[in-house]
């Protein structure tokens, strides 16, 4: 098959979205019981059994599950197929200790594929079209993800992954790239770094596929001038397959979830209680064509909005809001995923003191991280040089812990203001949300 815009299922009628997520889920539920043992304790401390789940009605009986869940049940734990099926396994970025490791089987790989050729022909994508993926390859699953898509499109794939600006804009005026797949703010770079070299009119750039972190309508704006593109966002998370879970359509007002493979669910993140549509809250994922590692009410930490109102592009599954807020502390750091707790570990393995803070801010459409350390009395007597050696020597261990270069200002003994409450650990200046 080689069109991948899928109208019998995209636009299909609410009943019959309604019947397959019914039959699968109500089948899901049975394969995760039968064969992780985890989810099944979880389910019996909950007194709930697979025949008690007869459709997405009795969906709210089930527990949910956390990244701690997925933390404890490391590596293995929630695997739901003999480890001789599984293909392939990817990572989410940055995470400290443990980390979240996501299984797929072929079929897994196949429905991801289809997810995310489904979202680049919503940005206009077709076997005539050159597909640039500037999305990390490897653990990542933002590089995967696209490259797959853009081969069940049948485009032809420039597997380019990250980095090295210049051979991307060489490539991409060699080749003719007419659909460019990265994070907005790499987006952003490189409209910038195109325009300066005044390569503009020898790019043929026509849309854009940028997600895995938050950006503004503004940065839209600004990118579609700067390229002369139209700008689609798309989201997803490793744990629940990768990018694609949802995605824009011409009409740009929020982003289709896939729902004949994912149902969503938007519930209050402090009383777990489900919310009515049109209400902000947190999103909740249960996978239910997922072979491998297939999440049931797996909790995204995302706040956002659903929305069913009709959209004129046709398709009738569910629209999600951009993300409007995290319901925990995690921070998307040039794509990266960045817990305070990570760096508040370094800092205390390197005997500071735990008064820090972390600035996030966004330069020229890029996001810088700094970190501010106090020194102790005996630290600040000590001399410039050796100074600004432990200052090297805390940018080191950060980029080991979270894989990206953080700014270090070791500053004065009690020059980070102390707060009478929660100490504000965290200034992010970039307004994202
Ligand atoms: O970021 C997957 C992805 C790759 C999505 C490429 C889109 C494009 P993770 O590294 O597991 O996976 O991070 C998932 O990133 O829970 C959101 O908080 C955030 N995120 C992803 N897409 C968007 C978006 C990939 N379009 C976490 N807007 C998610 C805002 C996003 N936040």
């Amino acid at each position: 098959m080689e069109n991948y815009y899928q109208p019998e299922i995209e636009c299909a009628s609410r009943e019959q979205i309604q019947a397959w997520q019914d039959e699968r889920l109500v089948k899901q539920v049975k394969h995760v019981y039968e064969h992780v043992p985890y989810y099944r304790k979880k389910m019996e401390e909950k007194g709930v059994v697979p025949e008690d789940i007869r459709s997405t009605a009795d969906l709210h009986k089930l527990p949910f599950l956390t990244k701690d869940d997925l933390r404890q049940a490391y590596p293995y734990g929630l695997l739901a197929t003999p480890l001789e099926d599984v293909v392939r396994i990817q990572s989410t970025s940055g995470t400290t200790g443990r980390r979240v490791v996501a299984f797929y089987t072929q079929h897994d790989i196949d429905l991801w594929d289809e997810c995310c050729a489904r979202a680049i022909m919503a940005a206009g994508g077709t076997k005539k079209d050159v597909v640039h993926v500037c999305y990390g390859y490897g653990l990542f699953t933002g590089g995967p993800g696209l490259n797959g898509g853009s081969h069940k499109v049948g485009s032809m794939t420039l597997p380019m992954s990250s980095g090295n600006t210049e051979r991307q804009i060489q490539f991409m005026c060699d080749l003719g790239s007419t659909i460019l797949c990265c994070t907005p703010s790499y987006a952003a770079y490189l409209a910038e770094s195109i325009n300066e070299r005044g390569l503009r009119d020898k790019i043929k750039l026509k849309a854009g596929i940028f997600g895995a972190e938050a950006w503004t309508e503004e940065m839209r704006r600004d990118i579609e001038k700067s390229l002369g593109i139209k700008a689609y966002d798309i989201y997803g998370l490793t744990e629940i397959s990768g990018p694609g879970v949802s995605f824009e359509c011409s009409e740009q007002r929020g982003m289709h979830i896939n729902e004949d493979h994912f149902i969503a669910e938007i519930i209050d993140p402090v009383t777990g209680e489900v919310l009515p549509e049109g209400e902000k809250g947190e999103l909740v994922f249960t996978s239910i064509t997922k072979e491998a590692f297939p999440l049931l009410r797996y909790r995204t930490r995302d706040i956002c909005v659903l929305s069913r109102e009709k959209c004129s592009c046709g398709r009738t599954h569910v629209r999600m809001s951009k993300p409007m807020g995290r319901s925990d502390d995690m921070m998307i750091i040039k794509g990266v995923n960045v817990f305070p707790s990570q760096i508040e570990t370094v800092l205390l393995n390197k005997g500071y003191p735990a008064n820090y803070q972390i600035i996030v801010n966004r330069v020229n459409n890029s996001d810088t991280l700094e970190v501010q350390v106090e020194m102790t009395p005996e630290m600040f007597s000590d001399s410039v040089t050796k100074i600004a050696a432990q200052e090297r020597e805390l940018v080191d261990a950060l980029k080991a812990m979270l894989g990206i270069y953080a700014r270090v200002r070791l500053v004065e003994p009690k020059t980070i203001a102390r707060s009478e409450g929660k100490a504000v650990r965290v200034i992010d200046k970039r307004n994202l949300y």
